[in-house]
């Protein structure tokens, strides 16, 4: 049998943030997951490059259009292959075969009677790429998605007859209760298309960035309204209006997408895929946003985490694991740095880590690096019985896309193997003589270990191949079937050292987010200030006001001290002529010796919000410059009061 896992295709007016990494790691974990259980598997991204949108920011950033898209296409594939994103294919909608495929869709759907053409009056919002009626709009004119002003549109336009499909759009959700995941966004659908549905206009002709009509309509006025272009791309990937020999694929059985753009999956892709005679997706999946510090965020708010940055700094299937565990499966999540290190500290290195260097630790001393499983099912029995109960309830978590469960119920393994070490004290049992015992004990955790990486995989690939390297064992579709579903033990282990698998990280200071502007509907004064603010955003600048939120100020270093156990951390009392010092933790213990910082000064962040370090608090960060060639504090040229403001 066949599946097919797509992700969105990402706009390119702008380089990946940690959102659009999540939405693809989702995808990624459901694909290798189908590989794993034997499906034959198709997954799909790619990038979304035509519209108004992307011709103004080609516009806004001094380049041709396609040479735009080119670029940050290109940057959003490298950053899929740097992540190891084991994709089938890579979309561009300005691909020639794309195009050819959109183009032979409206044909059809033009000759089953659901294209015909009119004259569009109403509102536009570039930003969303949507059209909406006045009575829609925020005090007449603001967008009620995302809250930018919107233009008024006032030309001849194909339309699509989605009323037309309102019924059968009804009559499908009720039939297929699992269309929508989680079920629990269904209603906001229903809603909708209960609520009536317009007729969509699905061509442009104020601007030519986009598919233009098949020549059979022998119209060159117009464009193919940008998300008809790519909601195609999910069958034109397959070979669509070309070769077809992929539409085998079709329909797809998971496609992920954020809230933002449930709509145009749950509505207006089953339509246009109705009136292709096309079956429809078997599963429309739609998590929560990202957020920092409450607001969503987004290119254009600039409060983005860069996903190079955090997996530069902490690895990438850290990042992957934390993201798939920490948001329960169509809520909205906080990136917070402080949960992502617990997590890694705790469940990897603690609970999965240390786990690991026990048994390479103990089959060492007990056994030369080999471990039979002959006695485990005598010694072990209550505890493989609690196993396998939650390994069978994996596959349901993951169906319904609830990472964060199935990473819960997983990590039951590993406290099972865990309390079995302590509770069984194999190194007891080996003074005492009771060497079958003891060697039970390691072989149950052996195995524990292997059956855990089976169903890890996905999830952390790399980090799985390495634990399967060394306790001998492959991680495959044979494996899974005998181990998994056979319930199996693996008769025989020879284990191999390899290094600690997840060492434990320390938080690296990040600058708290700017203050982001609220996603809610628009009051008064930031409709004033909208369209000053939307230039700029556009242009990533911010208002002299955000800056004086940030108090700057000239510190003298009383006391630095080195934290132990640290490679990075000094710990420091800085005056900031103030009644107390400051204690600031600074990540800079590789630049400086703590005897050279005392008497020097430097420049402080004076107002953050005071966090923990290692267990310390720190009430402040110094400004510092970091290169190639390493970091060096920014300090004032001549010396200056303590507490002097900077600025
Ligand atoms: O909407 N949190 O592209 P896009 C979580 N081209 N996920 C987020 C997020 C956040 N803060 N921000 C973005 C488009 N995403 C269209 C799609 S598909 C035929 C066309 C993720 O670049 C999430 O999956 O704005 C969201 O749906 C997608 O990126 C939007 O990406």
């Amino acid at each position: 049998m066949n599946k097919y896992i797509t992700t969105p295709i990402y706009y390119v007016n702008g380089e990946a943030h940690i959102g659009h990494a999540y939405t693809t790691f989702m995808a990624d974990t459901m694909a290798r997951y189908e590989k794993l259980k034997g499906y034959d598997t198709y997954f799909l991204t790619g990038t979304d490059e035509h519209g108004q949108k992307i011709e103004e920011s080609a516009k806004n950033n001094n380049k041709p259009t396609q040479e735009f898209a080119n670029e940050i296409s290109a940057s959003f594939k490298n950053l899929w292959d740097e992540f190891d994103i084991d994709y089938d294919k890579f979309i561009r909608t300005t691909d020639a075969d794309h195009k050819v495929g959109v183009q032979k869709a409206f044909e059809v759907m033009h000759s089953n009677g659901d294209i015909y053409k009119d004259f569009y009056e109403g509102h536009y919002c570039v930003s969303c790429e949507t059209f909406f009626p006045e009575t829609q709009l925020i005090d007449g004119e603001f967008c009620p998605d995302c809250g930018r002003a919107t233009s008024t549109v006032k030309e001849e336009s194909y339309f699509f007859k989605l009323s037309k499909y309102e019924d059968a759009l009804l009559k499908h959700y009720e039939e297929n209760p699992d269309f929508i995941l989680p079920r629990s966004r269904a209603n906001e659908v229903i809603n909708f298309v209960k609520g009536g549905l317009r007729d969509l206009s699905v061509t442009r002709t104020s601007f030519t960035w986009g598919v233009q009509l098949p020549e059979s309509m022998n119209d060159k006025n117009h464009v193919m309204y940008v998300w008809l272009d790519a909601l195609m791309n999910y069958i034109t990937a397959l070979g669509y209006g070309n070769d077809e020999e992929n539409m085998k694929y079709w329909p797809a059985s998971t496609q992920v997408v954020g809230k933002d753009i449930l709509r145009f999956h749950a509505i207006y892709w089953p339509a246009f895929l109705m009136s292709l005679d096309l079956p429809l997706p078997e599963h429309i999946a739609a998590h929560g946003w990202w957020t920092r510090d409450g607001e969503k965020m987004s290119k254009s708010k600039g409060n983005v985490i860069s996903p190079k940055e955090v997996s530069d700094a902490y690895g990438v299937e850290n990042l992957r694991y934390f993201m798939l565990r920490e948001v329960p499966f169509g809520q909205d999540g906080d990136f917070s740095q402080r949960a992502f290190v617990d997590r890694i500290n705790s469940e990897l290195s603690n609970d999965l880590g240390n786990l690991l260097n026990r048994i390479i630790g103990m089959s060492g001393k007990y056994s030369d690096f080999e471990i039979d499983s002959v006695d485990v099912e005598k010694y072990h029995s209550k505890e493989l019985d609690a196993m396998n109960i939650a390994l069978d309830n994996l596959d349901a978590f993951m169906q319904n896309m609830q990472t964060h469960r199935y990473l819960e119920e997983l990590w039951k393994l590993f406290a099972i193997g865990n309390k079995a070490i302590e509770e069984h004290a194999p190194w007891v049992k080996m003074k005492e003589d009771r060497k079958d015992e003891a060697l039970a004990t390691v072989a149950l955790v052996a195995n524990i270990l292997a059956k855990a990486s089976i169903m890890l995989s996905p999830v952390m690939p790399k980090t799985t191949a390495t634990i399967s390297d060394a306790l001998s064992f492959e991680i495959d579709n044979n494996s899974y079937k005998e181990l998994i579903l056979g319930k199996k033990l693996l008769k025989l282990f020879n284990i191999k050292k390899v290094p600690p698998l997840f060492p434990r990280i320390e938080e690296i200071l990040m600058p708290e987010a700017p203050k982001a502007m609220p996603d809610d509907k628009p009051n008064d004064k930031m409709k004033e200030d909208m369209k000053v603010k939307e230039q700029a955003q556009d242009d990533n600048l911010i208002e002299i006001g955000q800056f004086f939120q940030t108090s700057l100020k000239v510190g003298t270093i009383v006391e630095a001290q080195e934290v132990k156990k640290s490679k990075k951390l000094l710990k420091l009392q800085v005056d900031l002529g103030e009644e107390t010092n400051k204690q600031v933790v600074a990540g800079i213990k590789e630049f400086y010796s703590a005897e050279s910082l005392v008497g020097t000064q430097v420049c402080v962040v004076a107002n953050l919000k005071p966090a923990k370090l290692m267990g310390m608090v720190s009430e402040g960060m110094l400004l510092a410059a970091k290169d190639e060639d390493g970091l060096c504090l920014v300090r004032p040229e001549k010396p200056k009061k303590a507490g002097t403001t900077i600025g």
